[in-house]
């Protein structure tokens, strides 16, 4: 089997399965305890946001405490830290944004703060720290004109990569789009806002995408092809698997618990492009799962990905969608003059079919 790291945000494992609707369901792990757990079932690196370990507001000696703990429990087990982010959403003060509140004092503070988490990242080896800014958008249009919330985004991303340099940390900044949730619209919603947005920027090479695949079915989009549009760009610096039935609320299901086709042409897109970087989940064990059962999900978002990379091998081998694929290329060796005929059938039922059948392990040769 080939060798590839799956990675699991931290503050997936410490949900305690609140929701807007109702309390915690389970008593919520602790960090430590999170990243030894993901070790034992052979998870080879974590994401984290820096408060997930540090709390908002402990002292510097606390810091460097849980910082210290932190790396010895990542060399006693061998795995990795691949990417560091802020929960800055989580708190009052950025209601109504961080990097594009209308207060200079609260934008001066995420600033702070997020230059805080970037120095956290950096003392855990991130090579990535990635801003998905879940209160940078509007409920109420009147209050923010959408340029002004860019150029302040502009502003900050400049600023913060241009701390990253000064410091001469080894780490790459990105941008998690996502179209709504918890604002009522959210300014960069999806990959392709996240690439024009990039393309503003004083150094574009530094800034990436970390595309989620509920975030592109949240919009109504084909997650494959917005990992593509990363892809493509040389801006895929992470990923986020998970599930979600479209146009709902943002339901971050196990990776496998819903999209089944979708889910695989995302891993046949990573597997056939030999997509080099860790595979993380983000999802949300369900509410009504118990401590034990999130490490159910831990396996099941693993093995959910480990079948369809099996999936995506068997499709590429499988003599019938070979040949397929082959008339596919031919036509396009065929040459450009001379009359088409809208008669033409393709054989695509049949290779959408065969895509079925191999999905549901139903292929008889
Ligand atoms: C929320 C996002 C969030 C980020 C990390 O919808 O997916 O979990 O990935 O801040
Ligand atoms: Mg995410």
């Amino acid at each position: 089997m080939p060798t590839r790291t799956f990675s699991f945000g931290l503050w997936t494992l410490m949900n305690a399965g609140a929701d807007p609707f109702g309390a915690p369901t389970r008593a919520p792990l602790d960090a430590l305890h999170a990243i030894s757990g993901l070790a034992a079932h052979s998870v080879g690196a974590f994401e984290l946001h820096a408060e997930d370990l540090i709390p908002s507001g402990s002292s510097g000696a606390e810091r460097d405490r849980m910082i210290r703990e932190a790396r010895a429990r990542m060399a006693d087990t061998g795995i990795v830290c691949d990417a560091c982010g802020s929960s800055l959403f989580t708190e009052p003060v950025f209601k109504d944004g961080a990097l594009v509140s209308n207060e200079a004092r609260v934008r001066s503070l995420a600033l702070a703060r997020y230059k805080d988490a970037i120095d956290v990242g950096h003392l855990l080896g991130a090579p990535l720290f990635n801003i998905w800014g879940g209160r940078d958008g509007s409920e109420v249009e009147a209050s923010r004109s959408p340029i002004e919330a860019l150029k302040r985004l502009r502003d900050a991303f400049n600023n913060l990569a241009d701390y990253i340099a000064r410091q001469g940390y080894a780490m790459r900044l990105s941008i998690e789009p996502k179209p709504n949730e918890p604002r009522g619209d959210l300014y960069i919603s999806t990959v392709g806002h996240a690439l024009g947005f990039i393309a503003t920027l004083e150094h574009p090479d530094r800034v990436g995408v970390v595309p989620e695949l509920a975030h592109a079915a949240m919009a109504g989009l084909n997650p494959a092809h917005e990992v593509a549009h990363a892809l493509y760009a040389g801006k895929l610096f992470g990923l986020h698997l998970n599930a979600q039935r479209p146009l709902r609320f943002d339901q971050d299901l196990r990776f496998g618990g819903a999209g089944l086709k979708d889910s695989f042409f995302v891993v046949k897109l990573l597997e056939d492009e030999n997509w080099p970087l860790p595979r993380t989940f983000d999802a949300h064990p369900y509410r009504t799962t118990d401590e034990q059962g999130v490490w159910s999900f831990v396996q099941g978002c693993i093995r959910a990905y480990e079948v369809l990379a099996d999936k995506v091998a068997q499709f590429n081998a499988d003599a019938e969608v070979r040949t397929l694929l082959a008339e596919i290329r031919e036509w396009d060796h065929t040459a450009e003059t001379g009359s088409v005929s809208p008669h033409r059938g393709f054989a695509y039922e049949r290779l959408d079919h065969l895509v079925f059948e191999i999905l549901t392990g139903t292929r008889v040769h």
